[in-house]
């Protein structure tokens, strides 16, 4: 899906209503883009939706003879990009084809609770073998994306394990900075398992300022439950990689041009990973965060990105040669996580080389000055871990309270137009890629240094550590908080806020 669509970006900028039906869908293997989607007719578009997505069990080819079998978006994965306008209603009819029922979450979208897709905030489910129309007024511009908002639980067969995440672009009214074309990346593992303890690398996260009072509490329940013969709480892997549903080496090249600037929109749709993105010999200069420029756009010479998270970024393209852009993590990129870019004129096996070392702060790109605004109510969250005490996954907590899908209780509440802080302490050793639904937040203090004006939906809050954002609350209804990391947000990792 990366490089050869600007042909209907035209069309739409020809004013040729908006995107497709799914009627064109197929479930063959390797359907892979949004090319095969055929645009409404203006003269049915009042009957038809704007936009059709269809949930079923496809197969998708990620490799020559690798076919998975996996709930998919419009029998393709990705799922098709959704390019929307800022401001412009739109319907849509979202069918869902399996057996069970659906939810489809418009991550990083203003809007309201009833279209949201989170049974949390009281969305209705798409149910099995039956369809929902909805009607939304897509917000704010920038890259965001579409995703199945059900558990996964103990079922590596569903909710984000599948494949039922696409890319959505909002026409912005000014594009974060001068570039000759875009590509869209989505990065995803496939064939999930589980497995005993293992713990995730984050010495990347800087600077690592672990909170003492944090590590004491988190170290010591740690010891404690051990010391009662509880083993460590499942944790995922995977044995499948891919980018834009294809393992290194088997999809189309990003092809570029000696001295072109491409713009990559890299989006992680994993369940539970954090990736980093490296291409040898070039730095990204990061423009955008979830969609949203940033203040102080930073070249780097690698991206990481939690669960959820999205990183827009111009490459200039002065390096002649074929290349593997990939994740730094050698099994991972030897298992798939990867794309090949190739200049013009150069052939042969593809390069990788690692990059040199280098922190990943979310401070990098943002403004020195501290924000004028001052919050007027601060919440304070503690996240903890209890190991393995649901049925052999652990379980996880805010402020003690493990999240309880019965009756689902309110545990903060706003007032419209009120400006609060979220002061997240982090009393367990892993990152957690936290998630606000509806509003957007700004990065205030991360590990210890001030900050401002970098706007985001996740952040990744780091092992012991602490962070703080603030957000406006002005788009009343229930709003849920959790962390996107899918075995924590499915045993107990979730909050509600309401407005009162
Ligand atoms: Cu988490």
């Amino acid at each position: 899906m990366a490089t050869n669509r600007f042909g209907r970006r035209e069309l739409l900028r020809a004013g040729v209503g908006l995107l497709f039906t799914g009627a064109a869908a197929s479930a063959k293997p390797g359907s892979g883009s949004p090319r095969d989607l055929a645009p409404t007719s203006a003269s049915t578009q009042s009957e038809r939706a704007d936009v059709t997505v269809r949930i079923g069990i496809g197969l998708i080819e990620i490799a020559p003879q690798r076919i998975l079998s996996t709930a998919t978006y419009n029998g393709q994965f990705p799922g098709p990009l959704l390019r929307l306008r800022e401001g412009r209603r739109i319907t849509v009819d979202i069918y869902n084809d399996t057996d069970t029922p659906e939810q489809l979450h418009w991550h990083g979208q203003f809007v309201p609770p009833d279209v949201d897709g989170a049974a949390e905030e009281r969305t209705p489910y798409i149910p099995a073998h039956g369809m929902r129309r909805i009607s939304f007024v897509p917000k704010p511009s920038g890259f965001r994306f579409y995703h199945t908002h059900v558990r996964g639980g103990g079922n590596l067969h569903r909710g984000q394990y599948t494949g039922q995440v696409g890319p959505i672009y909002i026409e912005p009214a000014h594009e974060p900075g001068a570039y000759d074309r875009e590509v869209f990346l989505v990065l995803k593992e496939f064939e999930p398992f589980f497995s005993q303890g293992g713990d995730v690398a984050q010495d990347f996260l800087t600077p690592a300022t672990e909170e003492k009072d944090l590590m004491e509490k988190g170290e010591s329940a740690m010891r404690a439950s051990l010391a009662r013969g509880m083993p460590h709480g499942y944790e995922v892997g995977y044995r499948l990689f891919t980018i834009n549903g294809k393992m290194l080496g088997h999809g189309e090249p990003v092809r570029v041009k000696q001295g072109e600037r491409v713009l990559f929109h890299v989006l992680n749709g994993s369940a539970t990973e954090i990736r980093s993105l490296a291409l040898p010999g070039h730095r990204f200069r990061v423009v955008a965060l979830d969609g949203n420029p940033v203040p102080n756009p930073q070249e780097v010479p690698v991206l990481w990105l939690g669960t959820a998270e999205r990183v827009s970024a111009i490459v200039e393209m002065n390096h002649p040669g074929v290349w593997v852009m990939g994740d730094l993590g050698d099994d991972d990129r030897n298992r798939g996580m990867g794309i090949v870019v190739e200049y013009a004129g150069r052939n042969g096996k593809p390069q990788w080389v690692a990059p040199p070392a280098a922190g990943w702060s979310y401070t990098l790109f943002g403004s020195d000055l501290q924000t004028q605004l001052k919050p007027d109510e601060i919440f304070e969250m503690t996240f903890a871990k209890d190991n393995a005490a649901d049925g052999g996954f652990n379980r996880w907590t805010i402020n003690g309270v493990a999240f309880d899908q019965k009756t689902m209780p309110v545990m903060f509440h706003l007032k419209h137009g009120k400006r609060y802080r979220l002061r997240m302490r982090n009393a367990s050793d892993d990152i957690h890629p936290v998630h606000l639904h509806r509003h957007t937040f700004e990065v205030t203090k991360y590990a210890g240094k001030q900050t401002s004006k970098v706007k985001k939906d996740v952040i990744m809050v780091g092992g012991y550590q602490e962070a703080e954002v603030d957000f406006t609350a002005d788009d009343p209804g229930l709003t849920l908080f959790h962390c996107h990391q899918l075995l924590h947000m499915d045993f107990g990792f979730m909050a509600l806020f309401d407005y009162v």
